[in-house]
């Protein structure tokens, strides 16, 4: 019934829309209409209310609203204006919740990077996204997601912004050396298959300036272009892309457009890099890009190896890439 509202006061958002012809569309009490009008603006819809005149839905320039993001991409999307972190949102209620859901928030309170790390997730700057899979793969074949994700990311930026976008494998994107994205993606399976994948999306849009700890290696699409970014069209390029990405990849196994962009997209490739895996640091040259999408590596020492794990940190000799 929410849903109805919203959808009726979205369409018709140039006039007043009055508490007796909803009570009367959809045959509820008067109290019903303004207690669901009520649990609307609780979860951030603006709804204006004027006597004698009734409602009108205001939709501020760059809001999330949930109803037209499902419209546009034909999937579960749930906004939020504040969550501890969507990734958690997700993991709480995969079971319930259908399969390629994605839930927003406007901020998080305990955004979240790999290995117990935050996640930096300030209210209305930024793109803050969880995505639900349930696919039938393998575990080893769930590894793939993540370069599937910063494929996405990367183009939705490079074409919504102009700015040259590369991915730093294995899970962040970088706009001229600094971070503007980080990609966590996490999995639950068993012997038999996957329970889950989330691939939680965290992309600094609008973000005006970082602390003394992050300014040196994060900046924000804004800070970049010097202009802000429109995050309704960035997402919905971004949504797109990752499933014409993930469907043929599910499909098909094909990860061939993935493959290219990893590649052509790359920051490391051919350079210098620090391998970092726990405590230990190991310098190389990255090589090539799999068929996998893993990272192969030529250590200093002479040794090669093949990375596939999303544990796994890479830096720039000189810094942070
Ligand atoms: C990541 O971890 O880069 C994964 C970030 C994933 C965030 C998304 S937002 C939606 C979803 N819900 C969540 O709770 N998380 C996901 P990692 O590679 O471990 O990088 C984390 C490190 O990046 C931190 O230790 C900081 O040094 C730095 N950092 C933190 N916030 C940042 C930000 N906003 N921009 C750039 N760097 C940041």
């Amino acid at each position: 019934m929410k849903e109805k509202i919203l959808e009726y006061l979205f369409n018709h958002q140039e006039e007043f829309t009055s508490g007796e012809f909803l009570r009367k569309k959809f045959n509820v009490s008067r109290t019903a209409i303004w207690k669901h009008i009520k649990t609307l603006k609780e979860e951030g819809y603006q709804i204006k209310s004027v006597s004698n005149k009734g409602y009108q839905l205001q939709i501020e320039g760059d809001q999330f609203i949930s109803y037209d993001l499902e419209k546009l991409l034909g999937k579960k999307v749930e906004v939020f204006q504040s969550i501890d972190s969507t990734n958690d949102y997700l993991k709480r209620g995969f079971r319930d919740f259908p399969d390629k859901m994605m839930v927003l928030s406007e901020e998080q309170k305990k955004g979240r990077g790999r290995l117990g790390r935050e996640w930096y997730s300030p209210k209305g700057a930024g793109l803050f996204c969880s995505i639900l899979l349930k696919p039938e793969i393998t575990m080893q074949e769930s590894f793939k997601i993540t370069g599937i994700a910063a494929a996405a990311v990367a183009e939705a930026i490079a074409e919504a912004t102009e700015l040259p976008a590369k991915i730093k494998w294995p899970n962040d994107i970088v706009v001229n050396g600094k971070k503007v994205c980080g990609i966590l993606t996490e999995v639950s399976g068993e012997m038999d298959g996957i329970n889950y994948i989330i691939v939680g999306i965290g992309i600094n849009v609008n973000t005006p300036g970082f602390s003394e700890e992050l300014k040196d290696r994060a900046t924000s699409l804004y800070l970049e272009k010097g202009e802000k970014v429109f995050r309704k069209d960035l997402f919905i390029t971004l949504a797109k892309k990752f499933f014409k990405f993930y469907d043929e990849f599910v499909e098909k196994k094909s990860l061939e457009e993935v493959l290219n962009l990893l590649k052509s997209r790359s920051a490391i490739l051919g350079k210098e890099i620090i391998v970092i895996r726990g405590e230990e640091k190991k310098q190389g040259t990255a090589l090539s890009i799999t068929e996998e999408g893993f990272l192969k590596v030529r250590y200093n020492t002479g040794e090669e190896e093949v990375l596939s794990s999303g544990e796994i940190s890479v830096r720039g000799r000189e810094g942070y890439l």
